[in-house]
């Protein structure tokens, strides 16, 4: 399998690669959904990466964002991510990456032109857009920024669950799918859309579709092939 999935590597021009958070856990990051560690495992993600969880609980949400990033502050990219970029490197026209993480790995490793669906966990903006806010007071003990004008508060500037995605990224990102000749998914569990419908519109455009994951995933069924195995150990075999 692997032989056959390096010969459409080979034989195709436009490739489109779908990462999710497992592409970054063989750098020590922790996928969306594993069971969290310490204190943080008493909380959903899926409900602290909302806007009614934000306001709910700013600190909270805020102190998790910040343990993400000083986690993110100690980690480096690993073969997986240093293969995509070695890639596009000696082949710029021929890759696509779409990420659905906001840990920035991708762009550490070397690649460019990432289309980050879900944002940037390093980004800051207002939770109130149509504020006009004037400064920023530094975050006190435990309570996000905010303008101590308005009381505006500063959020990760992350694609919430409820929210929109960017519109110009999610285009690019639909267009590289129904332009593709393959997709490689990459690590991702496939449950959280509009992302993971992707895989499904770059099949019924024709493309080649192959899964690279250690387990299974809800995009298996998609999928022409399913590689079993972890993006630093398959990447590097695929893109050499
Ligand atoms: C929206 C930022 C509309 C925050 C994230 C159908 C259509 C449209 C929407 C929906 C729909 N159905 C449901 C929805 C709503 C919702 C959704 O999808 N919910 C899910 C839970 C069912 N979608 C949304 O809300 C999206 N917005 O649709 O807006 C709209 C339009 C107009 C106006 C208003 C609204 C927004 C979704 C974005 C959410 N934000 N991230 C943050 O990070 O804090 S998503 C979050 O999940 C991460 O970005 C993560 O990347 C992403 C996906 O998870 P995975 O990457 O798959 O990670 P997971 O842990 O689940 O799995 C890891 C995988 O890796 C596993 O399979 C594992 O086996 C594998 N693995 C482990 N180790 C390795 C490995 N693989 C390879 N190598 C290894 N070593």
């Amino acid at each position: 399998m692997l032989d056959t999935v390096k010969a459409w590597v080979r034989q195709s021009q436009r490739i489109a690669v779908l990462t999710g958070a497992g592409v970054s856990a063989e750098s020590g990051v922790p996928t969306f959904r594993d069971a969290q560690t310490g204190y943080w495992a008493q909380f959903r993600p899926e409900d602290m990466a909302t806007e009614a969880g934000f306001r709910a609980h700013p600190q909270r949400v805020w102190d998790w964002y910040q343990y993400r990033r000083d986690l993110l502050a100690g980690v480096s990219p690993n073969a997986g991510h240093r293969a995509l970029a070695d890639f596009q490197s000696r082949h710029p026209d021929r890759i696509t990456l779409i990420t659905q993480n906001v840990d920035g790995m991708h762009h550490r490793a070397g690649s460019t032109g990432v289309l980050c669906l879900h944002g940037d966990i390093f980004h800051d903006r207002w939770l109130n857009t149509t504020r006009n806010c004037c400064f920023v007071d530094h975050a006190v003990a435990g309570h996000p920024p905010y303008c101590d004008c308005c009381g505006n508060l500063l959020r990760p500037g992350v694609v919430w669950f409820g929210e929109p995605l960017p519109l110009a990224t999610l285009e690019a990102a639909e267009q590289a799918a129904s332009q593709c000749d393959l997709m490689l998914v990459v690590g991702t569990a496939g449950a959280v859309y509009p992302a993971a419908g992707l895989a499904h519109q770059a099949r019924a455009a024709g493309a080649r579709v192959v899964v690279l994951n250690p387990a299974p995933s809800a995009l298996d069924e998609v999928a022409h092939q399913v590689l079993k195995g972890t993006a630093a150990t398959l990447l590097p075999q695929l893109l050499d």
